[in-house]
């Protein structure tokens, strides 16, 4: 039997810096940064946790905590960096670098291929709105599998393609800073088509090992239950869950996901009549499952769209109402932390749980899990006691899942280190690991990496009995 994979991630924006280095061409998020009006903390992710050039000590720190697997993605923009075109040696060799510590300290390697940075001309030729990224990701798809495939066993394609474009199209905080769920529902299919397309490949080449989607999914409830609320969780659950879940889990869009864009009069043109043959063999092998916190709604009737996201820490509770499918609503009695999100642990229960029932003999991973906290050194030490309570109430609901029947194969927290938060900057922190950004990045473990690697030493066998 295989191991429980007990680890920690990152992504390639968030963490890496070297921006400039190693021939990596600019991002998006390199121009966000560094150009727009949107970036409102005011940072950029040039040098960030530095770990371009700390990844050595970092893998080895993680091996030291315990951990024996490392969630980190690819920059696109690394390997090609113009998007098309010429393949950069430098950045394959960096990776190959990655990979080589990751052998060295005995820590599997999980891989996401995208995970919201792509290279700049791709974006500015319409991004994921435009057909032509799906070919481009799949070419830059192709060249990672030949180039690692000997050294990496996990691969996911995409991260998060709900969060990613709802906040890219419809919040309309990340570049390209839309407002407009027609177009975010196109930039999200095109999404899904490229996943599709590689997992294909993947196969088609019978290359060893597994390959899966990251989605962010929740754990979707009301507080009242009558045929108006089920109504609102219904749609929300094809709005978050199922559009992406069903889509790379059963290798088919889901015909009310469907029915409900018609409703919506969008134009779906841009959905192709070979499309459907390529869902349905770009299949997953297990879903990766981004897991923070679940999402309350409420029946909506009014005509207005309002979507936003607390990029401020300043404490509000982000309203969302979306005409003809729901709205959110709140429990005033559940804790929050800054930036609203719900401390709120038997989630991931409830949501492995309705997973399970969706897709029966699906194994999942939980991918992310972890809560931003504003961290402080005090006499050395960052005692982050309210991190440890979140991080153990979900692995104790997970651990409950699993003993009833969700068949889980590894947990993963965010975030590894501290790293840039998207759009938050650095103040909001996730890692088990503090960097002083202040002092050459200097990593200083706080008490959850110790905490951590204590569980990990309890859990070992976890999935032993099974
Ligand atoms: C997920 C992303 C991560 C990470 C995390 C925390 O949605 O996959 O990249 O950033 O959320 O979110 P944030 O940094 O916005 O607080």
């Amino acid at each position: 039997m295989t191991k429980f994979l007990w680890g920690s991630g990152t992504a390639a924006y968030q963490c890496e810096g070297g921006w400039n280095s190693g021939g990596r061409g600019v991002t998006q998020w390199d121009d966000f940064s560094h150009n727009s009006k949107m970036n409102i903390n005011n940072v950029t992710g040039d040098v960030s946790s530095d770990f371009y050039h700390h990844y050595d000590e970092d893998i080895k720190m993680m091996a030291e905590g315990g951990q024996n697997a490392f969630r980190f993605s690819i920059a696109w923009s690394r390997i090609i960096p113009d998007g098309t075109g010429k393949v950069n040696q430098e950045g394959i060799d960096f990776y190959k670098k990655v990979l080589a510590s990751c052998k060295k300290y005995g820590v599997e390697p999980f891989v996401t291929l995208y995970h919201y940075d792509m290279p700049l001309d791709l974006f500015k030729n319409g991004g994921w709105e435009n057909r032509d990224t799906v070919s481009a990701y799949l070419t830059y798809a192709k060249v990672c599998f030949y180039e690692f495939h000997d050294e990496i066993k996990y691969w996911t394609t995409i991260n998060e393609p709900n969060y990613d474009t709802l906040c890219s199209y419809a919040i309309g905080n990340y570049p390209p800073y839309k407002h407009n769920l027609e177009e975010r529902w196109h930039a999200m299919y095109n999404m899904m088509l490229a996943s599709a397309l590689a997992i294909k490949e993947f196969r088609n080449q019978n290359y060893q090992g597994q390959i899966g989607v990251v989605s962010d999914s929740y754990s979707i409830e009301t507080l009242e239950d009558n045929d108006d609320y089920r109504k609102a969780k219904d749609n929300a659950d094809l709005f978050f869950n199922r559009s992406v879940n069903d889509t790379c889990v059963l290798g088919k869009w889901p015909e009310e996901f469907l029915e409900k864009l018609k409703a919506d009069n969008y134009d779906l043109s841009w959905i192709k009549k070979n499309d459907a043959e390529i869902f349905s063999q770009g299949k997953v092998d297990f879903l990766g499952v981004n897991a923070y916190d679940r999402i309350l709604v409420k029946p909506y009737h009014g005509k207005e769209t309002v979507l936003t996201n607390n990029n401020t820490g300043d404490g509000e509770i982000p309203k969302n109402m979306i005409a003809n499918w729901f709205q959110f609503d709140e429990d005033k009695n559940v804790k929050k932390n800054a930036w609203g999100m719900e401390i709120y642990p038997k989630s991931v229960y409830t949501l492995l749980k309705d997973l399970n029932d969706r897709y029966p003999n699906t194994p999942f991973v939980i991918t992310e899990n972890g809560v931003g906290l504003y961290d402080k050194i005090e006499d050395g030490q960052i005692d982050d006691k309210a991190r440890i309570e979140y991080q153990n109430g979900f692995v104790e609901w997970m651990k409950k899942a699993m003993s009833e029947g969700c068949n889980v194969f590894g947990y993963f927290i965010w975030s590894t280190m501290d790293l840039y938060s998207w759009v938050n900057g650095y103040t909001k922190r996730y890692g088990l690991v503090y960097v002083d950004y202040e002092n050459n990045q200097k990593r200083i473990p706080k008490k959850s990496f110790y905490w951590y690697k204590d569980l990990i030493e309890k859990e070992e066998n976890i999935n032993e009995d099974d």
